[in-house]
């Protein structure tokens, strides 16, 4: 019986090469290997992570080999039904490397991502990583190379760019060589808001306000100030892939838009709105897709209706989010985010499909035979 391909565009790794390099730091983000040699080693992601008044084995969070291993990767995708992943490095990326170091580990990661990818029969392709602390020339230098690895379909990147955000000019020509490359950018939160907004109980609710409001409302910021600042007018070919159905950017694109269209700030320009030449709607129309990683037919539904349900793509966010519950297979996540797509569907079997595997299969050409 043929099967329609399941395709998992947001699924995350740390490589070997990666764990190497943050086993050999002392400063965040770095691994802290414990004396139990059973337990996963920590890692400690983010300056809060790093308290050493707690005892090693509560810093951080856990790392186990679920976060590095192929085979279990291969593993989860079958339990899922999942025939094909694209997978990425996962967050803080090299964003943390000094200008001389970044080019280097940028090359060993991505070469490690496509050693992976190309033993895989076609069940795995990946978004590479850019040495985004070096400088420009070294960065489309990275661009340029990734065009000969076979399995590279776009780049991973966080918010805030080469230091300054996402509408920094700086930029300009990592966008061109994205641009001329056709190299999809998948933006993808690592920093969330400042943990003052959290209040004095956050650590009461563990990683849940950070996770659930604080990325996808960094997302959102970073992609709003991308449009603000012309990107999408200089670079009318850029393709940007938002993590988490576009963070809040669904809800808010309407009063986004219209804080722009009463912004003095802004002259009138030559289509008689303000603002980007290019509008918000329809950059969402031409330039952006959404993973459905949103976990509810709502979100499903209002990430379709921003960006249409040719641009809609199925993700699981593996490793992340896995059952609490130890001894399970299947994972309530992936199953949630499943059933989020098929409901929002409804008796559309075509457009779930195609949000769940088509959609990918044609953006990103893979070969799913
Ligand atoms: O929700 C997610 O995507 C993630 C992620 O990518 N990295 C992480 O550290 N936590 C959650």
């Amino acid at each position: 019986m043929a099967t329609t391909p399941v395709v998992d565009i947001h699924t995350h790794i740390y490589p070997t090469t990666y764990l190497t390099l943050l086993r050999s730091r002392t400063k965040v983000p770095y691994l802290l290997d414990l004396p139990d040699k059973m337990a996963p080693p920590r890692l400690i992601i983010l300056p809060s992570d790093d308290d050493p008044a707690l005892p090693a084995h509560q810093r951080g969070r856990p790392i186990d080999s679920s976060y590095s291993s192929i085979n279990q990767k291969l593993d989860f995708m079958k339990t899922h039904g999942i025939t094909t992943s694209v997978i990425s490095l996962a967050n803080p990326w090299l964003d943390f490397l000094s200008p001389e170091e970044g080019p280097q580990w940028a090359a060993k990661v991505n070469n490690e991502l496509e050693d992976i990818c190309s033993t895989s029969q076609n069940s795995l392709y990946a978004f590479a990583t850019l040495p985004l602390s070096a400088s420009s020339s070294r960065i489309t230098g990275e661009i340029h190379r990734l065009q000969s690895l076979a399995h590279m379909r776009g780049i991973i990147l966080g918010t805030t760019g080469l230091s300054q955000g996402l509408d920094d000019p700086a930029l300009e020509p990592v966008w061109s060589a994205l641009e001329s490359a056709k190299l999809l950018i998948f933006l993808h939160p690592h920093y969330g808001l400042p943990s003052s907004v959290y209040g004095p109980r956050a650590s009461e609710y563990g990683h849940v306000l950070p996770l659930s409001l604080g990325f996808p409302m960094e997302t959102t910021i970073a992609f709003t100030r991308m449009w603000l600042s012309g990107v999408f007018d200089r670079h009318p070919k850029l393709k940007v892939l938002i993590a988490h159905a576009g963070g809040t950017v669904p809800f808010l694109s309407g009063r986004i838009n219209s804080c722009v269209q009463h912004e003095r700030h802004f002259p009138e320009n030559e289509g008689g709105g303000r603002g980007p030449k290019r509008g918000l709607k329809e950059v969402l129309r031409e330039n952006v897709w959404l993973d459905a990683v949103v976990y509810s037919p709502t979100g499903v539904r209002a990430a379709v209706e921003v960006v249409g349900k040719d641009r809609v793509l199925f993700g699981t966010d593996h490793p992340f989010f896995p059952p609490l519950d130890e001894g399970k297979e299947e994972w309530m996540s992936v199953e949630t985010n499943i059933q989020a797509v098929k409901d929002a569907f409804g008796e559309d079997k075509q457009g779930a499909t195609k949000v769940l595997g088509g959609n990918a299969i044609e953006l990103l050409g893979l070969d799913v035979a």
